[in-house]
């Protein structure tokens, strides 16, 4: 018998600058042990991995995730775009202790949102194992741009902030990808039965 009621394969898209820590949230997610040296992602790397979830009215969902990891650098900027299209939900990472790479959070979501059309996404406080000097990003001021980006858009900006090293949040980090995913497919219904 199958442990689930409906299976759904989202397509998702990892992005942000280069070094917050992407290719490794993957790595760590799928099991891998912690690397040290920053080997940078040339163009665009995939990995899936299957979870089952439980929605809040009890069905059993079977999400067979697959995972677009998009280099940071600005030189393949022009090669990647391409890959966001079709993008169900996107994981937007920053580094705590790189406060521009918060400050482009919102590029990242535009330039998905230019390709994919508007959707709600995750965004990552990457690093927390790191904290500890003035000038850091706050989880405070993570919170309040999710907030707002919510507020703007009508639709569900999760945050969460995770240690990659340590495999801290991780999971926490998927269960609201899958709720911003659930919640564009009620959407979507809504929609189509409308
Ligand atoms: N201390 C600490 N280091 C991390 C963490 N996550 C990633 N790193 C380090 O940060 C560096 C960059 O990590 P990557 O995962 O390669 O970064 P990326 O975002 O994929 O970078 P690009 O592929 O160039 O866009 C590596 O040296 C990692 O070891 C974390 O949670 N804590
Ligand atoms: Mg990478």
């Amino acid at each position: 018998m199958r442990n689930f009621d409906v299976r759904i394969i989202p397509k998702i898209i990892i992005i942000g600058d280069p070094a917050v820590g992407k290719t490794t949230i993957c790595n760590r997610y799928l099991g891998c042990p912690f690397e040290h040296r920053y080997i940078s992602t040339i163009g665009v790397d995939f990995f899936s991995k299957d979870s089952i979830y439980e929605t809040h009215s009890g069905i059993r969902v079977m999400v067979s995730w697959s995972l677009w990891d998009i280099a940071g650098q600005v030189r393949f900027r022009d090669i990647v775009d391409q890959f966001f299209k079709g993008a169900n939900s996107a994981i937007v990472v920053y580094d705590i202790t790189d406060r521009e790479s918060f400050e482009n959070v919102r590029n990242w979501l535009q330039r998905f949102w230019d390709v994919a059309g508007e959707k709600p996404a995750v965004i990552v406080g990457n690093k927390t194992d790191l904290r500890d000097k003035k000038g850091q990003v706050s989880t405070e001021e993570g919170k309040e741009l999710a907030e707002e980006l919510s507020k703007e858009k009508g639709m569900p900006f999760f945050f969460v902030e995770t240690s990659a090293k340590f495999g801290e949040n991780l999971d926490l980090l998927f269960r609201m990808l899958f709720n911003a995913v659930i919640w564009i497919k009620i959407k979507e219904k809504e929609e189509r039965d409308r």
